[in-house]
């Protein structure tokens, strides 16, 4: 069986799938910004970043590395040049447009759902926040990625909520010479949030993104409505050494990736009230659960002894009940 090794992110309701994935700590290594957990020994003083130096001090027995088998594209048939835009095709064609020198960037929305079904070409080429309240995290990482590796070229994927606050970090990009494609979902507003509960909330000013060029006054605007549209203008980005380009695709306000849905799905059912039997045991032990929204975990002391309390009461994943209060 499998060990899970989460290095670097948050045991939080996103990343566990909203409590779907039972991973047994007591057959895990967990190492975050804040501590090492072995099992179920802690480690409160060392964080990922010493256990990381202490790996690499040892000494080890090297092994042959293992195959990876291709993965097929989880997008499915090839989208017609003329058809409207989806998010589908985006994805299916961003698929095949990745070259082993571009770092994707993907920002928390539909940018990061869709994007984790890509296939990067080399080991370490994708980038996105471990934890996922990070909205808006993509554009300036894309410049703290190209000036610390000039040879990656950044595949910057992030929504259109998410440029509205911090996108016009492109200013410094453009003063920096640097070349990031920056690809923007324009879906008409928080998309991740309409799947969970819809309402005008989740509506946002219709920015022209493929304008920003004209503001900063350097890089390259494109427009996309069909797939044909995409297909121009990833090439003519590929083609545009010199300065970044930014694509704004013009997408339905509901279309949304597969993983999306499936979040969206069990989320609302929380948000409207029916959480399911196990998370009732939970609040009843713990509190209330928190806003389905990457909270952490509890801090540490109480973790490994609500382990334990939980191991002796309930038969539930011990990463399944632990809330932020
Ligand atoms: C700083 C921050 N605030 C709020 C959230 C909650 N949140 C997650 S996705 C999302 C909507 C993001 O909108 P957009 O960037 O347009 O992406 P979309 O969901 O439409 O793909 C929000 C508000 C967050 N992740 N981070
Ligand atoms: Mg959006």
């Amino acid at each position: 069986m499998s060990k899970p090794l989460p290095l670097g992110c948050f045991m939080t309701d996103i990343n566990l799938g909203i409590y779907t994935a039972n991973i047994d700590p007591g057959r895990t290594i967990y190492a975050t910004s804040e501590r090492t957990a072995i099992r179920r020994h802690q480690f409160g003083e060392v964080p990922l970043v010493c256990l990381m130096e202490g790996l690499l001090q040892a000494s080890w027995k090297r092994r042959a590395r293992p195959r990876i088998p291709q993965r097929e594209s989880a997008w499915g048939e090839r989208a017609a040049g003329d058809s409207r835009i989806t998010i589908r095709a985006l994805f299916q064609r961003l698929h095949e447009f990745l070259t082993p020198d571009m770092v994707v960037i993907a920002d928390p929305g539909d940018s990061l759902f869709g994007a984790a079904d890509l296939t990067i070409h080399r080991r370490t080429e994708f980038i996105s926040p471990a934890y996922y309240t990070s909205m808006g995290f993509a554009v300036p990482a894309s410049l703290g990625a190209q000036l610390a590796n000039p040879a990656l070229r950044p595949l910057v994927v992030v929504g259109d909520g998410a440029f509205q606050m911090t996108g016009l970090e492109l200013s410094t990009t453009a003063r920096l010479g640097l070349n990031p494609i920056v690809i923007v979902l324009n879906n008409h507003g928080y998309s991740t949030e309409r799947q969970i509960s819809e309402g005008p909330y989740n509506d946002i000013t219709n920015w022209s993104f493929s304008k920003v060029p004209d503001l900063l006054g350097s890089g390259r605007g494109y427009v996309v409505y069909t797939v044909a549209d995409l297909d121009k203008a990833l090439q003519a980005s590929l083609a545009n050494r010199e300065t970044f380009s930014i694509i704004e695709v013009d997408l339905d306000k509901y279309d949304a990736s597969p993983a999306l849905t499936r979040l969206g799905q069990r989320l609302s059912k929380q948000v409207k009230g029916k959480p399911d039997k196990r998370r009732l045991v939970q609040s009843r032990q713990h509190g209330p659960p928190e806003r389905a929204s990457g909270l952490p975990l509890t801090p540490e002391p109480a973790f490994a002894a609500s382990i334990g309390r939980r191991r002796s009461r309930v038969r539930l994943s011990p990463w399944r009940g632990e809330f932020a209060a």
